[in-house]
């Protein structure tokens, strides 16, 4: 597919509104633990999956929805769980969201809410002139605060996709804009982030953006975000670097103009309904030392999915991946790692929808990783572009609904044979749909086909499955010398909820 399009002028038509979070069901779980799955043996290649430590939140907070390690300084070490349904203290809001910062301990530990939103829920005069009183302009009851969480050095960005707020119009409407907030300096400071509040409401403009829907870091720590419902659902990918979001901070203005912020534009309307951000990764693609921008776009390309590679300097684009079957949701999981050790990233997707005919000529519903390995290009930047290329290897879920790609964790090089490995997660895998993560290694070649381990969920007798694998993080070497520590978790060790 072409690069996107200059921006088209908005269109108005009515319809109804598509609910973007989450658009796969979800079920609302008992109770989410968050695994860490401990030390190995010295000796041992394999995680030890069957001492993880656990670490839980308030029955239906949705604890551990998202997950991240956090490494302020080298040698410090603490996990980030999000849960998007939890109470805060915030005056009038109703499971706002948060995200707790739980320090390691290898028996688990107390989690504490991290303070990101010291301001709690604005107004705005609309009569003027102060005699009718303010009204709220923001909403933040129900907002999915925690639902996406990215760490970053000694900062951490946690976001809330259904942040609604009213605008500063003298009308009546919601428009659930997201918003983020960053933490910078290890809790010195606090700056909000919502690129998409701004003055293109309604569908049209960004007003369903969900901004923060997803989030990554690149290397050098420049915000990523997906916004999938921006401009009827086309969606769009914002970024800009920590010090451009921390110097358009300013709390009393509701819309701040981030100077130097990189964005895609609205496209024409066959780009409608596409989900363009609905998952992002970072990763060097383009033959320069600048990280680009990876995009899933699910439902675009007529719903057969694609994933689109932007130019981290000028969000160009690059590439873009095609899915192989209608609605598989190509795009739900994105993740860059270099799995054959050539020193060029390479891409992985997950198709969590993929339907396959099993040798008895049923179609079942599996789910499929593909696997795309980068080929050198040549001599920068005169050569152009190689065509996209065909995948490498796709990975083929186990079991049926079992959702085979919906997290897709690069996880450093777990068995230390100098290729990357990956976690895979099926939250919906194993017997009672209990989840089951699938590591695979990689290897000259690529990927080896079949799965080096897999790790299940562990859960308390009476409590209903969580999800297990649909939160993954791994690839940090927490001790900050590539090996395991005194009290601290190996390299490589994943993070799983
Ligand atoms: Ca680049
Ligand atoms: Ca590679
Ligand atoms: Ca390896």
């Amino acid at each position: 597919m072409a690069p996107l399009p200059a921006a088209a002028p908005p269109r108005s038509r009515p319809r109804p509104l598509p609910p973007l979070l989450p658009p796969l069901p979800l079920l609302p779980p008992l109770l989410l633990l968050l695994l860490l799955l401990a030390p190995p043996p010295a000796a041992a290649f394999n995680l030890a999956a069957s001492r993880p430590a656990a670490f839980r939140g308030a029955p239906g907070s949705l604890f551990g929805f998202a997950v991240d390690f956090y490494l302020p300084r080298p040698r410090s070490f603490s996990i980030l769980v999000g849960a998007p349904k939890a109470n805060t203290s915030q005056p009038n809001v109703t499971q706002g969201g948060a995200v707790y910062y739980c320090p390691w301990h290898p028996d688990a530990g107390a989690c504490t809410p991290i303070e990101f939103d010291h301001i709690g829920t604005r107004t705005h005069d609309f009569g003027g002139n102060g005699s009718e009183g303010r009204d709220a302009v923001e909403f933040k009851s129900l907002q999915w605060f925690g639902a996406t969480v990215r760490a970053h050095n000694n900062s951490i960005l946690a976001c809330a996709p259904l942040y609604s707020w009213r605008t500063v119009k003298d009308e009546p409407g919601r428009d659930p804009v997201g918003t983020c907030f960053l933490s910078v300096g290890n809790f010195s400071k606090f700056v909000e982030y919502a690129p998409c509040r701004s003055d293109l409401n309604s569908a049209a403009g960004q007003g369903y953006c969900q901004g923060g829907f997803s989030a990554e870091f690149t290397q050098t720590g420049r915000v990523l975000l997906g916004g999938p419902g921006s401009y009827f659902w086309q969606g769009q990918v914002i970024s800009a670097t920590q010090e451009q979001i921390a110097a358009a901070d300013y709390p009393e203005y509701f819309i701040h103009d981030v100077a130097g912020q990189l964005q895609t534009r609205q496209a024409a309307g066959n780009y409608d309904d596409s989900y363009m951000g609905y998952s992002v990764a970072v990763g060097e693609f383009s033959g320069d030392e600048t990280q680009d921008f990876v995009a899933g776009v699910p439902k675009g390309n007529l719903t057969y999915g694609y994933v689109t590679i932007l130019n981290g300097t000028n969000m160009r684009s690059l590439y873009n991946f095609s899915g192989e079957q209608m609605a598989a949701y190509f795009g739900y999981a994105v993740a860059v790692t270099d799995v054959n050790s050539d020193g060029l990233d390479d891409l992985l997707v997950g198709a969590p929808l993929f339907m396959e005919r099993t040798a008895e000529g049923r179609v079942q519903e599996v789910g499929r990783v593909y696997l795309y390995l980068q080929h050198p290009l040549g001599a920068p930047p005169a050569a152009p572009p190689v065509p996209p290329p065909a995948p490498a290897m796709a990975l083929t879920g186990f079991q049926e609904f079992g959702r085979f790609g919906s997290a897709i964790a690069p996880l450093g090089d777990l068995d230390q044979d100098g290729y990357n490995d990956v976690g895979i997660g099926a939250p919906f895998g194993a017997e009672g749909r209990q989840g089951l993560v699938y590591v695979y290694n990689g290897g000259a070649g690529g990927l080896h086909p079949e799965p080096s381990q897999v790790l299940r969920g562990h859960w308390a007798p009476g409590h209903a499955p969580d999800f297990f694998g649909s939160a993954l993080r791994g690839a940090k070497d927490l001790d900050g010398n590539g090996y395991p520590g005194k009290g601290l978790p190996p390299r490589g060790c994943p993070l799983a909820r």
